[in-house]
């Protein structure tokens, strides 16, 4: 999947003060893999800009000015979660008076509030909840699919897929199978966190592990369905752990192409067991977007996701590697316990500002990346 490119010698803009990118500026214009030191200078590099500067060249590649948005609500069906993962603010024990579980009329109420004929996309995740058997989360998906037919449902990360099967006592594939003919269409990239055993076992333990994620994934891909990844930065990884991660998610791709897109999520400490850590800088969040293209060469989407990054870091971040910004969201939960600061929902105006003032070409995607055309009261999407 990667690249066919005839450039074999760096054009003459890139410059670096670090001579051990020219190397690898040199593997980036003739389209060949960088292996794990390579990624291991990138993260090491002092010259910052040159590696944003190498991945938007790759970028603009694939992508030209083009920058992709989407029109999305987020759906959180429960909070309630068996796993106790020090990562999350979000996650609440069975009992706690902070804990909510939806009724499926109010997940239905709660899809079409702020529900506009705009919305292509609900994103549905929660927490692993004790009681609530397979059928709640088929009955939630085929009800929203009845009120909401020409809307993608793109639900449960790995994680939820692994815990309802084991609960439900199927096979991963029966799991799956039965979630499709309830309405899912793809997976969102949720859970994979990192995967580096040392580091799971110490903000996530509770979850499964890395190379069941990575065969959660592989399987859902194998069923036809498309996925995206992410990666949980900023907290007790190193360099090492985070090339391994995106190296493990390179290698499924080669096998799948079923990931569409990755997206690196920046922990935000507040209010979990972890608050004593820093919050991650403007320039880690853009190097590790910029990492990120110059290392998954087969991922056809890397996501600044603004609800994350803040809309002012994701905006540059669409000139360091970055072609989509995620969506609307309408209402976001997951990074506003942890203390997001960010506005819960964008309109698409704001979006399209941002976009267009980063000096790119804003498309409307649907959540398989067609593009989407609007009328006044319409919309059409090209297959
Ligand atoms: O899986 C949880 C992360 C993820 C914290 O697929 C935290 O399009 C930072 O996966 N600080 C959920 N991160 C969000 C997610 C996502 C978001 C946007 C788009 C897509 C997509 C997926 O958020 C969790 C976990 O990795 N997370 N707590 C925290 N305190």
């Amino acid at each position: 999947m990667q690249t066919e490119i005839a450039e074999s010698r760096p054009p003459a803009a890139f410059r670096s003060h670090d001579p051990r990118l020219e190397p690898i500026a040199a593997k980036v214009f003739a389209g060949q893999r960088l292996d794990f030191n390579e990624g291991l200078t990138l993260y090491g590099s002092s010259d910052v800009l040159a590696v944003g500067w190498l991945a938007n060249h790759v970028r603009e590649r694939l992508h030209g000015d083009v920058t992709y948005f989407n029109v999305n609500r987020h759906i959180n069906p429960t909070n309630v979660c068996v796993a106790a993962c020090k990562l999350c603010a979000f996650g609440r024990k069975k009992g706690d008076p902070l804990g909510y579980t939806m009724a499926l009329e109010e997940a239905w109420q709660t899809a079409a509030s702020g529900y506009s004929e705009a919305v292509t996309e609900f994103h549905i995740v929660g927490g692993l909840h004790p009681d609530l058997p397979l059928e709640y989360f088929l009955d939630l998906v085929s009800g929203l699919k009845q009120r909401f037919p020409r809307v993608h449902i793109k639900a449960f990360t790995m994680v939820e897929v692994a815990y309802l099967a084991r609960r439900a006592k199927l096979s991963i594939e029966e799991t799956l199978i039965r979630l499709r003919e309830a309405g899912v269409d793809s997976m969102p990239g949720g859970g994979a966190e990192i995967f580096s055993a040392r580091v799971r076992s110490i903000i996530c333990d509770h979850k499964i592990d890395g190379e069941e994620w990575l065969e959660t994934a592989r399987l859902a891909h194998k069923l036809g369905f498309k996925s995206n990844a992410t990666m949980l930065y900023g907290h007790i990884e190193n360099d090492e752990d985070r090339v391994d991660h995106l190296l493990k998610l390179r290698a499924v791709q080669d096998e799948t192409g079923g990931f569409q897109t990755f997206i690196p999520l920046a922990f935000h400490p507040e209010n979990t067991p972890l608050d004593h850590l820093p919050v991650t800088t403007g320039l880690t969040d853009l190097r590790q977007i910029a990492v990120s293209r110059l290392l998954l060469d087969n991922f056809p989407h890397i996501k600044a996701y603004w609800q994350m990054l803040t809309p002012k870091i994701a905006q540059i971040a669409l000139r360091f590697g970055a072609d989509d910004l995620d969506g609307t969201v309408i209402e976001e939960k997951i990074y506003h316990d942890a203390g997001a600061t960010t506005p819960q929902g964008m309109t698409r105006k704001e979006l399209c500002r941002l976009i267009t003032e980063a000096g790119r070409v804003p498309v409307e995607r649907d959540t398989l990346y067609h593009a989407v055309t609007r009328t006044e009261d319409s919309f059409t999407v090209a297959v």
